[in-house]
């Protein structure tokens, strides 16, 4: 019976082509599955298992932390801090690096996650998920401090998400070998291969904004949007449709699936908090743009390519506008203007 491309199948055949391959690779998205798995089933079970709702505490950014935050945490941190394929570890629930245990075998990458992105919208049964981003660890560091961390997207080695949807999906580039998607047959444990070689259409008529914040944006983001409203009329000349998910892995998979642009750009109201944007640079919007450019598509602040970003803060944030070349261009081209 035909049984298809499993995630660890591929991952061993690109190895293949890889000269300096170990297979610690192979090990570590094996790892990366496994939480992926584990939290597909707990979000999946949500109510059932008493997983809904807050947990009483707040994340480094001072949010409101949802139980299936923490637990998937501490299922991420499970699944990869024991098996010798990772130095150091940073995910959005953790205020510092967490370093391994003592006499934890040691690895050659780094990850850094958010376990579970969208988690406002877990208590109203919408689409989540895990993303990640591994970097190789420096050669001669055995405990990795925050500043091994803090490097620009451009030195991303992979990157991937796994959508907790009707279906769950992983998706996962390595750098030059294109985007895959892998759908988790859950009547035997496996993800395989559903979409190879993943391209976003370079034209959309689609965008995605939280349009609640528009009286904060900035000039050049006004002018884009109100573009899009106005349609055929308007300067742009075609009509648009919206979507606002408020789940980030949601958006970026529809814009793979379909084309779009997504946009969380810098405005008064992150200024006047002193930050830089909303979305987190490295465990968000840096896997995030490595998967569209591999796909074809663009990724920017407005005013710089976000992989280009040199980090000084491990969560630090930044503007994302990401998803078909042409409207990309069109805003970045907008921000020039202005
Ligand atoms: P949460 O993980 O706190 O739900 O945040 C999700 C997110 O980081 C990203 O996935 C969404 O695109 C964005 O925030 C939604 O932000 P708004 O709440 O402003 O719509």
């Amino acid at each position: 019976m035909y049984i298809g491309t499993t995630l660890t199948n591929y991952i061993i055949e690109t190895q293949r082509n890889l000269p300096e391959a170990t297979g610690e690779f192979t090990g570590l998205l094996n790892d990366i599955s496994v939480a992926c798995k584990r939290i597909s089933d707990l979000v999946n079970k949500g109510g059932l298992i008493g997983m809904l709702g807050s947990a009483d505490s707040e994340n480094v950014q001072g949010e409101t932390q949802k139980q299936l935050d923490v637990v998937s945490n501490d299922v991420f941190i499970e699944a990869l801090a024991h098996n010798g394929h990772i130095a150091g570890l940073v995910t959005e629930e953790m205020e510092d690096v967490y370093h391994l245990p003592k006499g934890a075998p040691r690895g050659r990458y780094l990850i850094l996650a958010d376990p579970l992105d969208g988690s406002s919208n877990i208590d109203v049964n919408i689409s989540v998920g895990t993303i990640f981003s591994i970097l190789k660890a420096p050669d001669d560091v055995e405990d990795p401090r925050t500043e091994d961390f803090l490097r620009p997207g451009t030195e991303q080695i992979a990157a991937g998400y796994c959508l907790y949807g009707p279906s769950t999906t992983m998706v996962f580039t390595t750098r030059g070998h294109g985007v895959q998607m892998f759908t988790l047959d859950k009547d035997f444990g496996e993800f395989i291969l559903t979409r190879k070689d993943v391209q976003i259409p370079q034209e959309t008529q689609e965008f995605a904004i939280n349009v609640s914040n528009s009286r904060f944006w900035e000039p050049p983001v006004k002018r884009y949007i109100d573009a899009c409203l106005a349609g055929k009329e308007g300067e742009i000349g075609k009509d648009f449709n919206m979507r606002w998910v408020a789940s980030m892995v949601a958006e970026v998979h529809r814009i793979l699936t379909r084309g779009g642009i997504f946009m969380y750009p810098i405005d008064e109201k992150t200024k006047a908090k002193g930050q830089r944007g909303r979305l987190r640079l490295m465990y968000e919007a840096n896997p995030m743009s490595m998967i569209v450019e591999q796909a074809g598509g663009l990724s920017n602040t407005g005013r710089k390519r976000i992989l280009d970003i040199q980090p000084e803060e491990i969560h630090e944030r930044a503007p994302v506008i990401l998803g078909s070349k042409q409207e990309v261009e069109r805003v970045i081209q907008f921000h020039q203007e202005a």
